[in-house]
């Protein structure tokens, strides 16, 4: 009876892991829509395979082996088994097969890695699309090459080689929308590279920052909107500065959300950072740009602000005014200018 529940179980186990790895999700990468993106799997797949592979082979040799040798009823207690000392021919076999399974994963993934880089080939020179990209805390500013700015949201064209050039103000952080492609991170003092070309249009939103980078790190999403050629060239000149008044104003609220309201609440009713509904620093020019470029930490306040703003351009600034001064819940009562 107690034999029967052993087995049972023995089986059972095995049994659970095969019904959770067919039938629950989680097992297989999100989807892609770059060759990158499919190469990242296809290695992701071929290393599971041979894992996987090494796996049964083993477990079922662990199985066969306890089931084979296992204590008879006929045998005396205390009955010791044979006792062996090395074999050579074992040892060599059992070292040259994991050696020899390593060393061609590591040569077939070497082989694959320029796939998955993706560098534009020299025919596509003139045709690569650049985009520079700031990570800050606590969020991703994109600027297209003809001076467009967009916040936490990336706008590609399909079927364009892409190029994103990483850089970081503060801290490490680390791009990854996996629908696009893999990970790549920003760090302070370097320029990073990652490339990618999208076969497909949609709106991809799991883009998140994969490096811890502070209090609000959770928060530091980003989309991608991957356009048709026509709607990308739209999008561009509809974001090229000089801007109308009114397309400021919508700059400046994708602004606010993205680099203050993640710690200041969208309405200026504060969070992590103090409320800010009606301050006036928020619409004076100089006093705006002195606590978005240094940051602030006053003893008299708990937290810190990081410097969310350093490097911006004077058009960045103006914005983010726009936007406060157009939004009642923020701008001061009867304005400062
Ligand atoms: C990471 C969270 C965070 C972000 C993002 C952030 N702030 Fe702050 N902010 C704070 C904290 C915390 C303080 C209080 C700091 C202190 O004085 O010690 C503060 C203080 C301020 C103050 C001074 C308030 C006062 O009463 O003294 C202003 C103005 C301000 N922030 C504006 C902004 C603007 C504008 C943005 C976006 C461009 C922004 N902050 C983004 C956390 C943040
Ligand atoms: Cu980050």
């Amino acid at each position: 009876m107690r034999r029967t529940v052993l087995v049972l179980l023995a089986l059972a186990l095995p049994a659970a892991a095969v019904v959770a790895a067919l039938f629950l999700p989680g097992i297989a990468p999100p989807r892609t829509v770059t060759d990158s993106g499919r190469t990242i799997h296809e290695i992701y797949w071929v290393t599971f395979a041979l894992a996987a592979l090494v796996f049964i082979l083993v477990e079922a040799a662990l199985l066969a082996f306890i089931f084979r040798f296992r204590r008879r009823r006929d045998m005396p207690d205390g009955l010791e088994g044979p006792q062996i000392h090395g074999n050579t021919r074992v040892e060599i076999i059992w070292t040259t097969i994991p050696a020899v399974l390593l060393l061609a994963l590591a040569i077939y993934a070497i082989a694959r890695v320029p796939d998955v880089e993706a560098t534009p080939p020299s025919s596509a020179a003139g045709e690569v699309l650049e985009i520079e990209v700031t990570a800050r805390q606590f969020y991703w500013q994109y600027e297209y090459p003809n001076g467009a700015i967009s916040y936490d949201a990336l706008y590609v064209p399909v079927d364009t080689h892409v190029t994103l050039f990483l850089r970081s103000t503060d801290v490490a952080h680390s791009w990854w929308v996996p629908d696009l492609s893999g990970k790549r991170d920003a760090i302070p003092g370097r320029l990073n590279r990652i490339n990618f070309r999208a076969t497909e249009t949609g709106f991809f939103e799991h883009g998140v920052c994969g490096e811890f980078c502070g209090t609000q790190h959770a928060r530091m999403t980003t989309d991608a909107h991957v356009l048709s050629a026509e709607e990308f060239e739209q999008w561009l000149a509809d974001n090229e500065p000089p801007l109308e008044d009114d397309a400021t104003v919508a700059l400046g609220e994708t602004q606010w959300a993205a680099a203050c309201a993640k710690c200041h609440g969208l309405a200026g009713e504060g969070g992590y950072g103090p409320p800010l509904a009606g301050n006036t620093t928020l619409v004076t020019e100089d006093a705006l740009r002195q606590i978005v470029t240094e940051g602030q930490d006053l003893d008299a306040n708990p937290g810190y602000m990081p410097p969310v703003g350093r490097g911006w351009t004077d058009e960045q600034i103006r914005s983010l005014i726009a936007y406060v001064e157009s939004n009642p819940d923020l701008a001061p009562q009867g304005g400062s200018r």
